[in-house]
């Protein structure tokens, strides 16, 4: 197997673009496409202050090292969920990472900051772990990107959770969900502006990036993924993709291009009447926001755990 462009032995084929790649040129790949991805829907420039949120795993890592490589002044945040050791290992790549690089990372620490861990938060809660651990980050995202005066925040989701994604909310016809399905969301109402640089590119070959570039990043997935529906919408798609290489980039990037301005009217009704939570200040439709619900329901369940071992 030969490299497309340079004929020296390829590390890599990537079928959808009947392509083989060597090392350095599958580099340019990855960066090629990511600022495709951003200019082809007006992400960011290099004078913006982007702030990454990085989990310590592939996709964050990988679009931060890129970031940095297109020459965009890229900040991380962390936020420590308190899942065991898979928080403590994810955190020390993270900071590996930001350290190997010379680039700054900010740390917020879930339990220390708010009294509360994911797993607790979604017993309290009665929410499904990945829902109130959604819910705690993307305020928390929000929240640090406003305070940090950062200009536009990045995540690292990919490709294959991009279409996984579309493919649940066509399955269940989620039309206001499609109406926000996009690569980017405008500032507003005190949110930052938020984009997804890795759409043009699969989990395989965000692997494949770090695994060329010498980043570590934590393989195990995350214990409390168990049951997340999207894990078998992916496993149906690449099973699609094994037979029709191209489908899942198709399904997601024809959407873009043909179907989701159809949806913008339902995502612009929903965040229209947004007011401000009365505890945090943050966007909100109720008088106190999902997240300061979250964190009262989680820590008092605390409380009399605590006072009890106190007492005892
Ligand atoms: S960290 Fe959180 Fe993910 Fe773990 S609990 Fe679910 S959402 S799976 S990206
Ligand atoms: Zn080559
Ligand atoms: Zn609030």
């Amino acid at each position: 197997m030969k490299c497309t462009v340079c004929r020296e032995p390829a590390v890599i084929d990537l079928r959808r673009h009947n392509s083989n790649f060597c090392a350095s040129h599958f580099t340019k790949f990855c960066r090629d496409q990511t600022q495709k991805a951003i200019d082809e829907f007006d992400m960011m420039t290099p004078a913006d202050k982007v702030l990454v949120a990085v989990s310590g795993g592939k996709d964050s890592l990988a679009v931060w090292d890129i970031l940095l490589d297109l020459g965009y002044a890229a900040s991380g945040l962390y936020i420590g969920l308190g899942i065991g050791d898979y928080s403590d290992e994810s955190k020390r790549y993270a900071r590996e990472f930001a350290e190997r690089r010379g680039a700054e990372l900010i740390e917020i620490d879930l339990p220390a900051e708010y009294g509360y861990d994911i797993p607790e938060g979604s017993r309290a809660a009665r929410r499904a772990p990945c829902s109130a651990c959604g819910l705690s980050k993307r305020h928390l995202f929000d929240q640090a990107a406003v305070d940090g005066g950062f200009d536009v925040l990045v995540t690292g989701h990919n490709l294959d959770d991009e279409a996984a994604v579309l493919f649940g909310n066509v399955l269940h016809w989620q039309t206001e969900y499609l109406g926000r399905q996009h690569p980017v969301l405008p500032a507003r109402h005190g949110f930052p502006r938020k984009v997804k640089p890795l759409v043009r590119l699969g989990e395989r070959e965000m692997a494949a990036y770090c695994i060329v570039s010498g980043i570590d990043y934590i393989v195990d997935e995350c214990p409390m993924a168990v049951g997340n529906k999207h894990i078998g919408y992916k496993n149906a798609l690449n099973e699609i993709e094994r037979t029709s290489p191209g489908t899942k980039a198709d399904f997601y990037l024809s959407f873009l291009r043909k179907a989701a301005s159809r949806f913008a009217g339902e995502a612009e009704e929903s965040r229209d009447g947004l007011g401000a939570c009365e505890r945090c200040g943050a966007p909100s439709t109720a008088d106190v926001c999902a997240f300061c619900r979250l964190v009262e329901r989680a820590t008092s369940a605390r409380q009399p755990v605590e006072l009890t071992r106190k007492g005892s």
